[in-house]
């Protein structure tokens, strides 16, 4: 039998990050298209979205699962937004029948934090899990009370390509010149999926097991139809790792440019993959205009305990280059790394000034769970404070969120801490 499942992302009221960047979300529209392709009605409800829709006031909401009438109702949850996904998952408890399933990345990572109003908890990868528990065929093998863990998609391409028709007309940031200057409309996009890097601050490895791509083949196919369907100028990739297989890079590079296909992207890569003549040559020509990379430290001890497997050298190598090739960069680095000192500081600020990224993102470092550093703080207690969603404010977080973001740090409800 077919069913109505209403598919909810959180909204954020404040975030210690910052949180301007309302991109399509790929992980929701990977599964509305995957229920899409077994014959149930999808509707998604983004309350990140600016002007938030449904969330402003929360009867709203409600209103819209009393309208839709779903069977099921999956929120996507990250440990940012946890605190707001709880309310979601009141609202939705209050105001209908529907079966509540909760997946995405703080699912992953925390699953026995939820209430239990949560029907299912889905861990990991989510397009074959909620199909099986809409179509009422879990297999049990992958069920333990309300834990659904399937096996990651051992082939990509098997999927099928995000249900654009759901965010196609909506007010995402279709124009990201904030950071590129790609040709708007600019459509998000995830080729890959998890990394094979073990940097200690990131909670990657928690989250996917295998390093998994789409072919170039099918993500040539699926740009063509972004081109032709929804008028889609420009792509960005935002994934871990775009270039983490040089053939694979290197193809569909070879074939865009065979297709004839005048597309200008933008990827986030490693340095040390990236900064080879050879495939970033390749990126520039066939239209790669924008590298997002985590420098993270201008302190080569910074960056070898936090196993980031990239030297300095290196750094200055990959901006040499890509100013060369006129490839735009933009760079991210963090501060407060448990163990950093003021001097490794003022590395980074040498380096970021010998090196001129055409942008910089200075961020402070708070414990994400799932990294090598989450268990250490954990262990050593050497943190000012742990939010109920699990994320942890170093010591010395405080004072220096506000040198580097430069303004009164509040916590999350607003209150100055
Ligand atoms: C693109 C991206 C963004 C976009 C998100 C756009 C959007 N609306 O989704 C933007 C720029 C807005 C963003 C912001 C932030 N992000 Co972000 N982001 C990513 C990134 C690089 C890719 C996400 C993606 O598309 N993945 C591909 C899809 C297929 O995977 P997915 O979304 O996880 O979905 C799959 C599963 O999780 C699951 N699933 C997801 N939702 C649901 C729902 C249900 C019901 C079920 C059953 C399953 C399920 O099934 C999906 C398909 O398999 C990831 C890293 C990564 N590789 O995942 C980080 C990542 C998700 N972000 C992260 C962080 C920390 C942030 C910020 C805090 C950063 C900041 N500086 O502000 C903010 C917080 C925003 C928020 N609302 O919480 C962390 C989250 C860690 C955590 N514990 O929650 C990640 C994992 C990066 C990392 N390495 O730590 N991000
Ligand atoms: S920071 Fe980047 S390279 Fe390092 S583990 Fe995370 S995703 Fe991989």
């Amino acid at each position: 039998m077919k069913k109505r499942v209403l598919l909810a992302l959180p909204h954020l009221r404040s975030s210690p990050f910052g949180f301007s960047e309302p991109l399509i979300p790929n992980g929701l529209g990977f599964i509305a298209s995957t229920l899409e392709r077994g014959g149930h009605t999808v509707r998604i409800v983004d309350n990140y979205l600016p002007p938030v829709d449904t969330w402003k006031s929360p009867v709203n909401y409600s209103e819209e699962l009393q309208r839709f009438e779903p069977d099921f109702v999956g929120i996507s949850v990250n440990t940012i937004g946890f605190g707001e996904a709880l309310e979601l998952i009141q609202i939705t408890k209050a105001s209908c029948e529907a079966t509540i399933i909760c997946g995405g990345p703080h699912a992953t990572l925390l699953p026995t934090t939820f209430p239990r109003d949560v029907d299912y908890v889905v861990i990991g990868e989510g397009e074959i899990a909620v199909l099986d528990i809409v179509e009422g065929q879990i297999k049990s093998e992958f069920l333990e009370d309300r834990y659904v863990r399937y096996p990651e998609v051992a082939n990509l391409d098997d999927l099928p390509m995000p249900a654009w028709h759901h965010f196609v007309g909506k007010d995402y940031q279709w124009d990201i010149s904030s950071k590129f200057s790609l040709a708007p409309p600019t459509f998000s996009f995830n080729a890959s999926r998890g990394c094979s890097f073990r940097c200690k601050f990131c909670s990657i490895r928690g989250l996917w097991e295998t390093y998994r791509t789409f072919s170039p083949e099918k993500i040539v196919k699926e740009i063509e139809k972004l081109i032709d369907e929804y008028g889609a100028r420009s792509i960005y990739f935002r994934e871990d790792n775009f270039v983490l297989s040089k053939k694979r890079t290197m193809k569909f590079c070879d074939l865009l440019r065979q297709e004839g296909i005048k597309m200008e992207w933008a990827i986030e890569a490693r340095i040390d993959i990236v900064k080879d003549k050879d495939l970033l040559g390749s990126l520039a020509e066939s239209g790669c205009k924008g590298i997002e990379v985590g420098v993270e430290s201008g302190s080569q001890r910074i960056l070898d305990l936090i196993d980031k497997r990239i030297t300095v050298r290196e750094i200055e190598e990959f901006f040499e280059l890509s100013h060369d090739l006129g490839v735009s960069t933009y760079a991210s680095v963090i501060y407060g790394i448990p163990g950093e000192t003021e001097e490794d500081r003022e590395q980074t600020e040498s380096l970021l000034d010998r090196v001129k990224p055409n942008k910089i993102r200075r961020g402070v470092y708070l414990g994400l769970p799932g990294s090598h550093f989450y268990e250490q703080l954990l262990r050593t207690r050497d943190y000012e404070r742990i939010e109920d969603s699990g994320i942890i404010y170093p010591k010395g977080y405080r004072e220096l969120a506000g040198r580097i973001y430069d303004q009164p740090t509040n916590d999350r409800t607003g209150r100055a801490i």
